[in-house]
Parts: structure tokens; C-alpha cells; sequence
């Protein structure tokens, strides 16, 4: 049975990669922060709580790693963990470099000292692109990130690059373009707004405040972008990839699709509050996924429509769960 450790297991895209290499028949080790209370729900909601070996550790502390390595031996690392959220990153700007850029580098390490011979997937982001210089962007297209998150992942990208050239590690660094579900976490832009339309659809909030609608973004699903992590580990060399929809999309033209939805006119519901802008803004992004498709053979299914009914459709579920719950409590 093939082992698979993953890092940031209860996050989104922790929690759709497990569900793939679930079904491939791997055994999965889920390393996440201690926590008073983890932070489990995604699990539970894909119903797969109980297949994965949940074990306590943090990637800014290099020891709980090793320890982990070497009980678990596993055969591919994917590292997920980080401070993911952009914003964020201006108020806690140490903190987001010790996890989401410093974090690699003790995985690396670890990996090298304990299990030379795995596969290493690192969650490199779009992000590192920041200020962009090409239309389309790829492999080859120069770095400028705004923000210390991507600052961060730029020095993660790049020490995965250097532990594949220095050490000879089958290692992989997926630049990924940003990509939702209905298991995004709220504090994202896609995620505010389809738990915003549905609040409003159900009566219970009537705005919802956001910041800039003009920024751009190359929309996918993380369940269709979770199988090119997988997909890079089992390549014959190891390498990095692009991994996008290769369709840029406004955030106003998002507020559009979800309000339209629930029949719902988005003009009449969103304000804008300049104190949700950004100190630098990355305006737009759009990637060009042509190597992944020509040596993966992977492809975006899903497309942004698509993607914005779905995430709709979940939050409304989720709403009236919660109203009937209320209810319940009131009733007795
Ligand atoms: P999430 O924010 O949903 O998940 C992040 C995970 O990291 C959580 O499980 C979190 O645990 C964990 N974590 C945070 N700090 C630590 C720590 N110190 N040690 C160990 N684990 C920690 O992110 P996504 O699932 O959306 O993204 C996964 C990865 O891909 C991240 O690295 C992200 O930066 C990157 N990425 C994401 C993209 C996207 O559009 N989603 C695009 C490109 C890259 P807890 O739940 O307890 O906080
Ligand atoms: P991003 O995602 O920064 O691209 O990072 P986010 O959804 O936070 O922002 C996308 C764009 O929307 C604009 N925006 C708002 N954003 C948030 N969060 N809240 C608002 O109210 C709001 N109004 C407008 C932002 O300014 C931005 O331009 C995500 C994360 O998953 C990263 O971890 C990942 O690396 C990148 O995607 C690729």
C-alpha cells in the first residue's frame, strides 16, 4: 500500500486530496497544528473522518516533522500547509513567513534527512506571479509577488527547486491558480459571497461588504486541481507546473453569477468598503496550463458557472440546516 503524508490536511484542498488518494487505496497519514479544538468539518463533510491516520504536528517545528517521517515512512509528501489567507499576510507577516515559506524548507529538509527516496509535492501558488508581466502567465514567466504570502511561497517555490537540483529530490512545486469548492474557507472571496447570497436569499443579512471588484482571478474547482498534484508525483522526473482554468474572471462578474443564482440583482446587495483594499493588489490573473495538459494530461473540468452554482447550492443547504436547527431549539 503506497503511504501518502499530507500537511494541512483539514484544509480544502487537504481534504479533496485525501478523498482522491482515498480512492486510489493509499494509506493516508493527515498531519495538522495542535489545536484546542481542530478543526475537522471538511473531513466530516466528505465522510471520510475515519479513513485517515490524524496525527499532531507543525511544519515550523522541524522535530515534530522528523518524528512523524520516520514512524510513518510515507512514499509522497504533499505540503499543504500554510497561512493562506493574502490578506492576512500584512498583519502577520513573520508569522505567514515562518509557516508558509520557512514551513517548506523544514518539510525539505526533513524529507532529505529522513525519506530521500519520496516524492515531494509543494503547494506553490500563483501568487509568486503578483505584478504581472505577461498576459498569460507560465513556467517561464518572471516572479513579482505583492504580498509577504507570496514572498513566501516565491522562497518556497525556490527551495524546492534547489532540493530537486542540490539533493536530487523527486521533488514538485505546482504553481496553482486559485481554485474554490464549497469547502473554501469563508474569509476567501468566493466563499464570502455565496454564504452572503445565501444568507440574504433566506432573509437573514441584506449586504454584504467587500473590497476590490475589480480584481481578476483564474477560477477553478479544487477537486479537479487536487488530481495534478497527484498527477506530478507520478511522473518518470520530477518537475514544475502551471496548474489553471485559463479563464480570468472579475470579482464583480462572480457577485453577478452567485446573485443571479437565487434571482437576486448583486447591485442591489453588495457595497464596497475601501477598507477591505488591498496595500498592494495583484489585478489580474490568468494562466496558461498548456505544459500540465501536454505531460499530465490534465485539464480544468469545471468552469466558473458551474462552480459558482455548486458553491451556492452548498451554502443554501448549509443555511437552511442551520435555520432549522434554530428552529428546533426555539420549538422546544
Ligand atoms: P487552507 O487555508 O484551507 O488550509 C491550510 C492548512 O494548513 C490548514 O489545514 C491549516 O490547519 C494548516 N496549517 C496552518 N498552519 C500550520 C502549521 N503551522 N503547521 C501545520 N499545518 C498548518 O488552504 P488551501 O487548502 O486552500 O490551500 C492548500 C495549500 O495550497 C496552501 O499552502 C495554500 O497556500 C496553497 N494554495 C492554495 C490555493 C487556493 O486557491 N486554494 C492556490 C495556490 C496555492 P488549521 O485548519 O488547523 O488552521
Ligand atoms: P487570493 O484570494 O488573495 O487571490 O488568494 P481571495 O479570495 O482572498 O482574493 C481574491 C481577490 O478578491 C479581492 N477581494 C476580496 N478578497 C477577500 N478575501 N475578501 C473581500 O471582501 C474581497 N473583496 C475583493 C481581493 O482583493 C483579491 O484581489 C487565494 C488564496 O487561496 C491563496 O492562498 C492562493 O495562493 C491564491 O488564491 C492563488
Amino acid at each position: 500500500m503506497t503511504t501518502a503524508f499530507i500537511t494541512g490536511i483539514t484544509g480544502q484542498d487537504g481534504a479533496y486530496l485525501a478523498q482522491l488518494l482515498l480512492s486510489k487505496g493509499y494509506e493516508v497519514i493527515g498531519m495538522h497544528p495542535q489545536r484546542s479544538t481542530p478543526n475537522l468539518w471538511r473531513l466530516q463533510e466528505l465522510n471520510i473522518l475515519d479513513q485517515i491516520k490524524l496525527v499532531e504536528g507543525d511544519v515550523v517545528d522541524i522535530s515534530s516533522v522528523i518524528k512523524l517521517l520516520e514512524v510513518y515512512k510515507p512514499d509522497e509528501i504533499y505540503n499543504l500547509a500554510a497561512q493562506s489567507f493574502v490578506g492576512a499576510s500584512w498583519n502577520q507577516p513573520i508569522l505567514t513567513s515562518q509557516i508558509t515559506g520557512l514551513g517548506a524548507l523544514n518539510l525539505l529538509e526533513a524529507a532529505r534527512l529522513v525519506r530521500p527516496d519520496c516524492r515531494f509535492y509543494q503547494a506553490s501558488s500563483s501568487e509568486m506571479f503578483g505584478k504581472i508581466q505577461h498576459q498569460q502567465q507560465t513556467e517561464g514567466t518572471p516572479f513579482y509577488p505583492r504580498s509577504p504570502y507570496g514572498v513566501a511561497k516565491l522562497f518556497s517555490h525556490w527551495m524546492t527547486v534547489n532540493y530537486r537540483e542540490s539533493h536530487g529530490l523527486f521533488a514538485c512545486s505546482g504553481i496553482l491558480f486559485n481554485h474554490e469548492s464549497p469547502l473554501r474557507g469563508i474569509q476567501f472571496v468566493t466563499r464570502k459571497i455565496t454564504d452572503a447570497v445565501a444568507r440574504i436569499s433566506c432573509g437573514l443579512m441584506d449586504q454584504v461588504q467587500l473590497g476590490n471588484l475589480e480584481a481578476k482571478r483564474d477560477w477553478g474547482f479544487a477537486g479537479d486541481f487536487v488530481e495534478a498534484m497527484w498527477l506530478m508525483l507520478q511522473q518518470d522526473q520530477p518537475d514544475d507546473y502551471v496548474i489553471a482554468t485559463g479563464q480570468t474572471t472579475s470579482v464583480q462578474d462572480f457577485c453577478k453569477m452567485a446573485f443571479d443564482y437565487v434571482n437576486l440583482d448583486w447591485k442591489q446587495h453588495v457595497q464596497v468598503d475601501p477598507k477591505l483594499y488591498r496595500p498592494a493588489e495583484v489585478d489580474i490573473l490568468l494562466g496558461d496550463a498548456s505544459k500540465a495538459q501536454q505531460q499530465l494530461g490534465w485539464k480544468a473540468r469545471t468552469r466558473i458557472e458551474q462552480l459558482a452554482g455548486m458553491m451556492v447550492e452548498s451554502d443554501l443547504r448549509r443555511v437552511k440546516e442551520e435555520l432549522k436547527l434554530k428552529k428546533g431549539c426555539h420549538d422546544s
